[in-house]
């Protein structure tokens, strides 16, 4: 039987603002896919976006949203969550907004290891604002910001919430939706934070002054930049310099997640348990 998206999209917001071919639209069917496929019920879910045309995601999802401000998405879902420990949030923020003004949050929600779904749809540039330089764009790229050329070394998204705690990690692009779909739909049966750096196209304005000018020309560059981790192990160190592996990355199925030990916390100051103290941690050092 063919998918029914009717019911998880808010109709009456159609067409979606994004440009023809952007890759946006690929990412939220995965997203509505992954929903449904993890049996979660539409009143249960929060989707909490940014600022940007990825931050549009939240306008045309049917269930709980929230339209939050550049750079903000984690400390808006991080209350969400605390409150609502047993409901679903997913959050999506671009490469400028998650990596760039929102990169201390990031780092932070990753080394909290709170039981979020972190979506980076990682375009390569700040899309909305028409071409500056993000984290994100590669040495060189021309750029509204930098028209000589992006002179800043390049940020691995996926590293740095690795390094930052994160206990789920993925990479996947939006070339291959079913993968996409299923490393969603692991990273949001996870309990704890989920760190998704997901590559997309924005043929329109990374790609107008780049040589790929057309979605297929993005694509076939984002194609060229990623490899299964299968592929990757077995490229020469040069290679894997210059290429990014894509599938789950990391997932750590002990760290303790945040809200677990905020409910700790509660139960102390309620009288109920003992404080904390350094030996419930004793593992984790
Ligand atoms: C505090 C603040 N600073 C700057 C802006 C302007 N602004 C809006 S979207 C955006 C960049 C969007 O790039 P990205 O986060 O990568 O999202 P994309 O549009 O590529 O999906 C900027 C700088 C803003 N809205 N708020
Ligand atoms: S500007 Fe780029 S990211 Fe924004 S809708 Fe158009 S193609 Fe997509
Ligand atoms: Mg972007």
């Amino acid at each position: 039987m063919a998918f029914n998206y009717d019911e998880y999209l808010r109709l009456e917001k159609m067409p979606t603002l994004w440009c023809w071919g952007c890759g946006d639209g690929v990412i939220l069917k995965a997203v509505i896919r992954a929903i449904d496929a993890c049996g979660w019920d539409m009143d249960d879910v929060c989707i909490v976006s940014g600022i940007g045309c990825s931050g549009r995601f939240s306008s045309y999802i049917n269930c709980n949203t929230v339209h939050t401000t550049h750079g903000r998405t984690i400390p808006f879902a991080t209350g969400i969550k605390l409150a609502n420990p047993d409901k679903h949030v997913i959050v999506v923020a671009g490469d400028g907004d998650a990596l760039a003004i929102g990169g201390n949050h990031t780092i932070h929600g990753a080394r909290r290891n709170i039981d979020l779904n972190f979506i980076v749809i990682n375009n390569f540039i700040y899309g909305l604002t028409n071409s500056q330089t993000s984290p994100t764009t590669p040495q060189g790229m021309w750029t509204v910001s930098q028209t000589a050329g992006n002179i800043d070394p390049t940020f691995d998204a996926a590293k740095l919430a690795i390094a930052a705690g994160a206990s789920f990690v993925a990479r996947e692009t939006m070339l291959n939706p079913k993968k996409l779909e299923k490393a969603l739909v692991k990273g949001f049966q996870h309990k704890g934070f989920s760190f998704f750096d997901i590559f997309s196209n924005c043929h329109v304005n990374l790609g107008r002054k780049n040589k790929m000018d057309s979605a297929m020309k993005n694509l076939e560059w984002i194609d060229s930049i990623t490899a299964s981790q299968t592929k990757w192990e077995k490229l020469s160190p040069e290679e894997q310099m210059n290429t990014f592996p894509t599938g789950v990355l990391k997932q750590d199925m002990e760290a303790k997640e945040y809200c677990d030990m905020y409910k700790e916390i509660q139960a102390v100051h309620q009288g109920k348990r003992k404080a904390l103290t350094q030996d419930d941690f004793a593992k984790k050092i």
